[in-house]
């Protein structure tokens, strides 16, 4: 081979093998997200991150070694807060969007589940069992300026959302656990709406006693800037999202996945866009008219664990296969899957 034949092919290898370092590949694994003001924020690795709301400029928010997740953004879009387990029990942390050092808000032993922030920025609605029955706490807010937690106005409350002008909470009394599915039972949830003026509670949906066997869960409710209230629901076979009236009316399928249920939606402060989880993607849907987009997230990153672990053994290997050609063995060592060594 000629000198300058080498030095073209080299240059080749060399280029493409820049290429894929340099390129950032789409993530798969993003997990609840949340939206605001052109950004969608969402925990992968552990951590919170920001990128434009088609995916762009990923940055990390926080860097901790704890989970870090359900990041909800202020009604402004300056703040986020999310969960984080950092001090031993899921409690409400606060971060600036543009990042900083995380201000706890919640110090209880139990955990504090964020919901949404209050319409007026104020304070953030939990999920908690702080309350004096366990099983069965109502939503408590969460002031901002670090003054105790107050619970709300009903008996019992996992989910739920205060509508934009403050008129009404959007809820669930019960839990919902989306990988549990096609369950109908007594223990399934409805989306329940509170006047929090009269306090008069109403419920929604599968409010027929007598069908309970057809009942299906009917999570997360969401309030749209149409003022209709988004949910999660199984009505069709399939986790999706379904809209249905705070006054009367049944409800209306939105979106039709097919493949895999709709996970851990969540819609952005004002009420114009929904984002959730699905086939290990992230995706968004404008309210009211919107139909679902994948967003591709391209990322990367300096992980926090090494990808490669060195193990060091005085005991024997319980067994071991050389591959075809001789020139890796596998080898069976304590219980863990096999570990490959070139010969
Ligand atoms: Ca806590
Ligand atoms: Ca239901």
């Amino acid at each position: 081979m000629s000198k300058k034949r080498f030095t073209v092919i080299f240059a080749v290898v060399f280029t493409f093998t820049l290429m894929a370092v340099v390129q950032a590949e789409p993530i798969k694994f993003a997990r609840y997200p949340n939206s605001s003001h052109g950004k969608i924020a969402f925990t992968y690795h552990g951590d919170i991150w920001i990128a434009g709301i088609d995916g762009s400029n990923p940055k990390r928010l926080t860097d901790h070694i704890a989970m870090d997740v359900y990041p909800r953004f202020s009604p402004d879009g300056k703040w986020i807060a999310f969960n984080s387990n950092r001090m031993g029990n899921t409690d409400v942390w606060v971060i600036p969007v543009t990042g900083g050092e995380p201000r706890q808000l919640t110090f209880h032993t139990t955990g504090d589940n964020i919901q949404y922030w209050t319409p007026d920025g104020q304070g953030i609605i939990i999920s908690t069992t702080r309350g004096a029955n366990p099983w069965f706490s109502p939503l408590y807010m969460v002031p901002l300026d670090g003054s105790i937690p107050l619970p709300m106005d009903m008996d019992a409350g996992s989910a739920g959302m205060i509508s934009q002008d403050g008129s009404m909470v959007a809820f669930n009394r019960n839990s919902t656990r989306y990988w549990r599915k096609h369950y109908k039972g007594n223990n399934q949830t409805d989306v329940w709406v509170q006047d929090l003026t009269t306090k008069k509670i109403t419920q929604l949906t599968d409010t027929d006693i007598e069908e309970f066997r057809s009942h299906v869960q009917d999570a997360y409710p969401m309030w749209g800037v149409d003022g209709m209230i988004y949910f999660l629901s199984e009505r069709d076979g399939f986790f999706n999202i379904w809209k249905i009236s705070p006054g009367d009316g049944a409800p209306v399928q939105v979106t039709f996945h097919e493949k895999d249920g709709v996970q851990y939606p969540s819609i952005s402060p004002d009420g114009t866009l929904i984002t959730y989880e699905n086939e290990f993607d992230l995706w968004k849907l404008s309210i009211p008219d919107g139909v679902p987009e994948r967003i591709t997230i391209d990322l990367d990153f300096d992980i926090k664990k090494n990808m490669v672990e060195y193990l060091s053994s005085e005991n024997t290997a319980d067994g071991f296969s050389p591959s075809p050609e001789g020139d890796y063995a596998a080898v069976d060592y304590h219980g863990e899957p096999p570990q490959t060594y070139r010969a």
